[in-house]
Parts: structure tokens; C-alpha cells; sequence
């Protein structure tokens, strides 16, 4: 079975260029595939299913759901800027919210997919915020606020998100070899498929004497791009 991978498209109003680029690859080079895999951040943000109904977010949930009508099956990863993405949201644009990490089955081939923020174990100062806004009783808190307020919050953040990364070394953004290490390990030694970094390669890990791929994906600035499962190999897209 074929299968389309793609992360941090970023979409919001102000980068109508990436929705664009979207709604080409579902209605070109995504027709027909098995399955998409959204690794995370499909949205610049996204602050509650209540927002569903602005312009772009209506247009993005339809385009998925008319390929999922078509019959691919649409799989949703979280990011860190739209794990608040509901069932709401899923159920207009026809997509199943999967867990982070999910583990699938390609064609006999085992394969572990995740956002990769978790990953980034080095940079403590964001993990203790994650930690924080992963807890169920702290969405369901701030989704019981206003969207206007929900939304300037998420302003402020992304503000103080920016100004934090100027500070931060390269290498705490990136993902730690431990934790890869860790999670290959836990798993059984699959391929493994994520995007959060924007540094687009394509890693081997040895662990414990097991060649393992790492996939990593890349964001959406630019170009679209996405990687393919073929049915036999992997392939990042556009070709270069
Ligand atoms: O996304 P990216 O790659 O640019 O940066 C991430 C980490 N930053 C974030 C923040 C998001 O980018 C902003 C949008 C999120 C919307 C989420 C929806 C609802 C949540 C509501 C929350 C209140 O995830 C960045 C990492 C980087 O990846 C690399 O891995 O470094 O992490 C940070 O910069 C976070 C800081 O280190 C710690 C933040 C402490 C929180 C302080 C609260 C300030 C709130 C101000 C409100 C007025
Ligand atoms: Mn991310």
C-alpha cells in the first residue's frame, strides 16, 4: 500500500501560498495513495475546534475529507502548535487523531511515526512547558476560556517561543541520540518518520546491532514537500 507523509505545513491566513500548495498535492500527487500521515503542525497554531469555522480552516477540513471520501485514509499526529486539534475538527475533515508515537505496519515493514518534539529532550525549558499543556485537565481549563482570550494567549506565547529560540543553542533544538536511541529500542527497531526540527535528512542509527532509518521530514517554507512510500521504498518529494 502506498502512503504520503507530511509535517509543519504552518498553514494559516498569512502564508495562503502553503494552503495552496495543499490543495494541490490532494488533488494531484495524493490522489489515489492508501493513506496520509500529517505528522503535526498542519497549523501555524490552532486554538480550539470553535475556530473550525473561519474560511481556511473550513477549506483545509473539506480538502481532506473529499480525499477521504475518495477513500485514503487520512491519520493525524499532533504537533506542538495544534495539539489542540479535537474530534470536532477530525470528524469534518474526515482524519482519525492518532497517538504520538504510532506505530505502523507497511507492507511488512515496521514503521514509528511522531511529531518529534518529545525527542528533543535537551531543551528542558520547553519540556517542562509541554509536560504542562499536555495535561488533559489543563486543555480542558483553557478550552473552557473565550477563543478571543485563548487566542491572545497563544500570541503571547508564540512571542516568548521566538524571543527563547534567539537564546538557545542549535543543537538543544535538535533531537537528542539517547532519546532516539530509547524510543528505536522500545519499539522493536523500526523506521522511524518524523518532522518538529525543519532539518530534512535521512539518518541510520545503530542500535544494539540493528540498522535503523530515520526519516526526518521537512517544513513547508519554500516548497511542498512530502515523502512516499511506494510500496517498497521510501522517497522525499519534490525529486532533487
Ligand atoms: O514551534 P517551534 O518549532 O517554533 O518552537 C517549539 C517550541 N515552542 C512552542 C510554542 C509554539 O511555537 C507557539 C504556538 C503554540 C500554540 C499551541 C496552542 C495552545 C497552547 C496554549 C499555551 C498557553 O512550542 C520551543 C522549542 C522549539 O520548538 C524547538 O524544539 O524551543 O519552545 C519554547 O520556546 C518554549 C519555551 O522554552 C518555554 C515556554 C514557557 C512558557 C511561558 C509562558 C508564556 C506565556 C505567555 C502568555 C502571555
Ligand atoms: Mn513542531
Amino acid at each position: 500500500m502506498s502512503a504520503l507523509f507530511i509535517s509543519d505545513l504552518h498553514l494559516s491566513e498569512q502564508a495562503p501560498e502553503n494552503t495552496r500548495a495543499l490543495l494541490n498535492l490532494l488533488t494531484g500527487p495524493a490522489r489515489g495513495v492508501g493513506a496520509i500521515y500529517i505528522l503535526g503542525d498542519l497549523f501555524e497554531y490552532w486554538a480550539g475546534d470553535d475556530d473550525g469555522d473561519s474560511p481556511l480552516n473550513r477549506e483545509i477540513g473539506a480538502a481532506f475529507a473529499a480525499v477521504a471520501a475518495a477513500g485514503t485514509g487520512i491519520m493525524f499526529v499532533a504537533g506542538n502548535r495544534d495539539f489542540l486539534v479535537g474530534d470536532d475538527f477530525a470528524r469534518r475533515a474526515g482524519m482519525t487523531i492518532a497517538p504520538d508515537p504510532m506505530l505502523i505496519e507497511l507492507d511488512g515493514r515496521r514503521v514509528l511515526l511522531t511529531h518529534g518534539d518529545m525527542l528533543c529532550t535537551d531543551d528542558q525549558a520547553y519540556q517542562a512547558f509541554r509536560r504542562q499543556v499536555r495535561d488533559p485537565a489543563w486543555q480542558e481549563d483553557f478550552l473552557r476560556r473565550p477563543l478571543a482570550e485563548r487566542k491572545l494567549v497563544i500570541e503571547g506565547l508564540r512571542r516568548h517561543s521566538e524571543t527563547a529560540k534567539q537564546d538557545k543553542p542549535q543543537e538543544i533544538m535538535d533531537v537528542n541520540a539517547s532519546a532516539v536511541e530509547g524510543l528505536l529500542r522500545s519499539h522493536g527497531y523500526p523506521t522511524l518518520i518524523h518532522g518538529h526540527t525543519h532539518r530534512p535528512a535521512h539518518h541510520l542509527h545503530d542500535v544494539d546491532g540493528h540498522v535503523c532509518e530515520r526519516w526526518v521530514l521537512s517544513d513547508w517554507r519554500g516548497t511542498a514537500t512530502w515523502l512516499l512510500w511506494d510500496g517498497s521504498s521510501f522517497r522525499p518529494y519534490p525529486l532533487s
